[in-house]
C-alpha cells in the first residue's frame, strides 16, 4: 500500500491484503473522511452516502470518464455509466444498472447521476435534444408524485422504478420507457409520526398562485387531515414551505417539457386538490344511518372530480350489491363510510400516478422508429431504482412488499455475481475453492413458492370473499405452514426455542437477509384486496375530468371475474422484471448508509458492518480476489484482438483451432502464466490492468488501421 493509500484507502478493495470486514470497513471509512465516497470491489461500485453536496458531479468530470478507461480512473458513478455506455455501443448488447441498498442510502441520487451522464455524454440533433430533456425531467414529476419524507429519508421513493433508455445504432438516446412498481397508497390518507404525504400536496398548497388556489379552493391555513401526521398537527414550516414552492415551479416546468397540455395539467391539479378536500369530509351518525356533515366540502370534491354530488354522497354512505338480478342497498356505518372515502382517495391518487407514467411513456416514445425506421437495431440501458429494504416501528403490508422485492433483488445479485462466477470456473475446469455465502433463496421460496408460500396463503385467504376479512385466520394458516421454518415466527407458532418474546397475536416475523422484521398483519387482507365499492368506481368512470374518466373506465372488472389481488399483481410484475434484468448485461452499484441520522460525514462502524454483511460484500471480495477480472469466449476474444498478432490476423482459422489461436495471441502479447488461465471455452485474465494494456494496444492498432485505410482511400 502506498503512503497515499495509507491515508485515503484503496480505490479497488481487491488490493486489500486481508478479506475481512474490519479492513473493508476501515477502508470505506478512511475514504469517506477524505470525501471520497466511491470504491470498487472488482467491478461492483460501492457508494457511501456523504449526506452533503460534494463537487463530484460536473460536466468536466463526465468528459474525463467518458474519454478514459474505467478502471484506470478513480471509482465513480460516471465510470460505471461510461463502461455501460461503451459496452452498449461497441458490443451492441442491452445493459442494465442495478442500484440497491437500504432506504436513504443514495440509490435515487445515484440513478439520477447515471441518467445525467447518459444525457450529457451523448450528442445529437434537435429531436434528440428534446428526448434528452424529457428523460431528464421525467424524474422530477415522478418524485413530486411518488416520493415523500419518511423517517429514513426526506425524499424517499415510495414506488419502484425501472427506466429504460433506448439508443439508436449511433449511440444517441432516442426514447425511453418507465415501469413502475406498487406505489405506497396508504400514505395518501395516513402517515407515521414525523413523516409526510407525497411532496405534490405540499407543493400545490404552498406554490399555487392566488388564481389557482381560488379555483381549487385550497388555502394554506386550512388544516388538511390527510397532511396531518400522527400526533402532529402542523406539517408546514417556513424553510420547507419555500422549498415546496420552488419545487412546485419545477414540477410544472417538467410537465410542460413532457408535453402535458393545459387541460391535462388542470385535471392533474384538480385531482390532487380533490384528495385534500376528500380528507376533510366528515361523516357522523344520524340515527340508523350515517350522514356527511360538511356539504360545502363534498361540493368542492364533486366540482373538482366532475361527478354529480348526490351520486357521490349516496355512494359514500350506502353500499349496493347486485344479487339474483336485483340491486340490494344497505346503509354504511360511520366506520365503513370513512373506509370508503379513504379507499376512494387512495384509488384516485394511485390511478393518477399510473396515468402520469403512461402519459410520460407516450411522449418518450415519439421518435423511436420514426427517426430510425429500424426498431430491431435499438439497444437500451435500464436503470433500476427501487425502494430500499425497510424496518420501521410499524411494518405493514407495504413493508412486506418492499422487503420481498429487496429479497428478490438480492437473490438476483447473488445468482448473477457469486453463483454464476463460481459455477463458471467449475464448468471451465479451472481449479477453484468454493466460497460459501448465504443464499437467500430459502427466504424467497418461503414468500413466493407456488401453492406453498406466504403469498399463496395470503391469496387463498383474500379470495375467500367472506364479508369480513379475517386476518386471524391468515395468521393461523401462516403458523400452520411455517411453524418450523428457520426464517419465520408468529405468536401462534412460537415456542420456547424461538426466543422472540415480544410478538403480538396480530403479528408475524420474517428473518430477512437484511434483518429481522415484525409485520403487523391486521390490515393485510384489506390492503391485498384493495377494494373500492363498485358504485364509487362507476361514478368515477362517468366523470367529466378526463383523467379520472379514463383511469376508472378500464378498471371495471366483469362481475364474473375476480379482480387480481395486489400481491399477485406485484409478484407477477417482479418476476417479469427479473427476467428482463437477467436478459441484459448487468452492472452494480451498492449504496451504503453510513449512519442512521442523515448526518454528514458521520461513519458508524456498526451500521455499516450490518450492511456489508447482508449485502455479501466480503464474499464478493473473496471471489474477486481469487477469481479473474476478465472472462471471454475464445471466438469473442479473437474477434476483437486477433489484429494484435500477425499469426492470427486476418484469419486465424486457417492455421489454428480457436484455443490454439488464443494461446498464440496471448503468447505474442507477452502475458505470463500467472496472468491468465485457459478454460474449456474461455480465456480468463487475472487483473484488470492486464486487460487494459491489451485494450490500449487494440485501440492503437485500430487507429493505425483506420489511418492506413484512409490513405489508401485517398490514393484512389
Ligand atoms: P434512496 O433512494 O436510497 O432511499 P436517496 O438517493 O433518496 O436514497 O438519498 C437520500 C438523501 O441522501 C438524498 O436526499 C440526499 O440528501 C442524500 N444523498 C444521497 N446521495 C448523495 C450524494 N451522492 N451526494 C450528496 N448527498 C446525497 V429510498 O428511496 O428511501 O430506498 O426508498
Ligand atoms: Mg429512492
Amino acid at each position: 500500500m502506498t503512503a497515499f493509500e495509507e491515508t485515503t484507502g484503496v480505490a479497488n478493495m481487491i488490493l486489500l491484503d486481508n478479506c475481512d470486514d474490519k479492513k473493508l470497513i476501515e477502508n470505506l471509512k478512511k475514504r469517506l473522511q477524505k470525501n471520497i465516497i466511491y470504491t470498487y470491489i472488482g467491478e461492483v461500485l460501492i457508494s457511501v452516502n456523504p449526506y452533503k453536496t460534494l463537487s463530484i458531479c460536473n460536466e468536466k468530470l463526465m468528459l474525463k470518464y467518458y474519454n478514459n478507461n474505467y478502471v484506470e480512473d478513480m471509482p465513480h458513478i460516471f465510470a460505471i455509466s461510461a463502461k455501460v455506455f461503451k459496452s452498449l455501443k461497441e458490443y451492441r448488447r442491452d445493459q442494465c444498472i442495478l442500484i440497491s441498498g437500504e432506504s436513504g442510502s443514495g440509490k435515487t441520487e445515484a440513478s439520477k447521476m447515471v441518467l445525467q451522464f447518459i444525457v450529457k455524454a451523448t450528442h445529437g440533433d434537435h429531436i434528440i435534444q428534446i428526448i434528452k430533456d424529457k428523460l431528464f425531467v421525467a424524474n422530477s414529476v415522478l418524485e413530486a408524485f411518488g416520493n415523500a419524507k419518511t423517517r429514513n429519508n426526506d425524499n424517499s421513493s415510495r414506488f419502484g422504478k425501472y427506466m429504460d433508455v433506448q439508443f439508436n445504432p449511433m449511440g444517441y438516446p432516442i426514447g425511453g420507457n418507465i415501469l413502475h412498481y406498487l406505489l405506497e397508497k396508504s400514505r395518501v390518507v395516513k402517515q407515521a409520526h414525523n413523516e409526510r404525504n407525497y411532496h405534490i400536496f405540499y407543493q400545490l398548497v404552498n406554490g399555487a398562485d392566488k388564481w389557482l388556489a381560488q379555483l381549487l379552493e385550497i388555502d394554506k391555513d386550512i388544516d388538511y387531515l390527510y397532511l396531518r401526521t400522527e400526533n402532529n398537527l402542523t406539517s408546514f414550516d417556513d424553510q420547507i414551505e419555500n422549498e415546496d414552492t420552488q419545487k412546485y415551479k419545477e414540477t410544472l416546468q417538467a410537465l410542460q417539457v413532457l408535453e402535458f397540455d393545459l387541460e391535462e395539467k388542470m385535471d392533474i391539479l384538480k385531482i390532487v386538490a380533490s384528495v385534500l378536500h376528500l380528507g376533510n369530509i366528515k361523516v357522523r351518525r344520524c340515527g340508523e344511518v350515517c350522514k356527511i356533515e360538511n356539504n360545502s366540502t363534498i361540493r368542492i370534491v364533486c366540482d373538482l372530480l366532475g361527478v354529480p354530488k348526490d351520486d357521490l354522497i349516496f355512494a359514500l354512505t350506502n353500499k349496493t350489491i347486485k344479487a339474483h338480478g336485483e340491486v340490494i342497498r344497505s346503509h354504511l356505518d360511520v366506520e365503513m363510510s370513512v373506509f370508503a372515502k379513504d379507499a376512494l382517495a387512495k384509488a384516485i391518487y394511485s390511478r393518477l400516478f399510473e396515468w402520469l407514467v403512461t402519459h410520460i411513456n407516450k411522449t418518450l416514445k415519439t421518435i423511436v422508429g420514426k427517426k430510425t425506421g429500424s426498431e430491431n437495431k435499438i439497444k437500451s440501458i435500464g436503470i433500476l431504482d427501487i425502494y430500499g429494504f425497510e424496518i420501521l416501528q410499524n411494518n405493514g403490508f407495504e413493508q412486506f412488499c418492499i422487503n420481498y422485492c429487496n429479497e428478490k433483488l438480492q437473490k438476483l445479485f447473488l445468482d448473477l455475481t457469486l453463483k454464476s462466477e463460481q459455477e463458471e470456473y467449475l464448468n471451465e475446469g479451472i481449479e477453484w475453492t468454493n466460497v460459501e455465502y448465504f443464499d437467500n433463496g430459502v427466504i424467497c421460496d418461503m414468500i413466493e413458492e407456488r401453492h406453498k408460500g406466504i403469498i399463496s396463503c395470503l391469496e387463498d385467504e383474500s379470495l375467500k370473499q367472506t364479508d369480513a376479512c379475517n386476518n386471524a385466520v391468515l395468521l393461523n394458516e401462516l403458523a400452520r405452514r411455517f411453524k418450523d421454518h428457520k426464517h419465520f415466527s408468529c405468536y401462534q407458532s412460537i415456542d420456547s426455542h424461538k426466543k422472540i418474546k415480544t410478538i403480538l397475536p396480530t403479528e408475524f416475523v420474517i428473518v430477512h437477509f437484511a434483518g429481522t422484521v415484525t409485520y403487523d398483519a391486521s390490515c393485510f387482507l384489506e390492503k391485498n384486496n384493495d377494494s373500492l365499492f363498485g358504485n364509487l368506481s362507476h361514478i368515477m368512470s362517468n366523470s367529466t375530468n378526463n383523467i379520472i374518466k379514463s383511469s376508472f373506465s378500464n378498471c371495471q372488472t366483469p362481475s364474473n371475474k375476480i379482480p387480481e389481488t395486489t400481491i399477485n399483481q406485484f409478484k407477477r410484475s417482479l418476476n417479469k422484471l427479473m427476467k428482463t434484468l437477467t436478459s441484459k448485461q448487468s452492472s452494480y452499484i451498492r449504496c451504503i448508509k453510513p449512519n442512521d441520522f442523515k448526518e454528514p460525514g458521520e461513519f458508524d462502524d456498526e451500521v455499516v458492518r450490518n450492511q456489508v454483511k447482508y449485502m455479501g460484500l466480503i464474499e464478493i471480495l473473496r471471489i474477486r480476489k481469487a477469481g479473474f477480472a476478465y472472462r471471454s469466449e475464445f471466438q469473442q476474444f479473437l474477434a476483437r484482438y486477433k489484429c494484435l498478432c500477425p499469426d492470427t490476423w486476418p484469419d486465424w482459422s486457417r492455421r489454428y483451432t480457436a484455443v490454439a489461436a488464443v494461446c498464440r495471441l496471448i503468447q505474442s502479447l507477452g502475458l505470463g502464466a500467472q496472468d491468465y488461465k485457459i478454460g474449456k471455452s474461455k480465456i480468463m485474465v487475472k487483473h484488470p490492468h492486464t486487460v487494459f494494456e491489451i485494450e490500449k494496444r487494440f485501440q492503437v492498432a485500430k487507429h493505425a488501421l483506420a489511418v492506413k485505410l484512409q490513405s489508401v482511400w485517398r490514393g484512389y
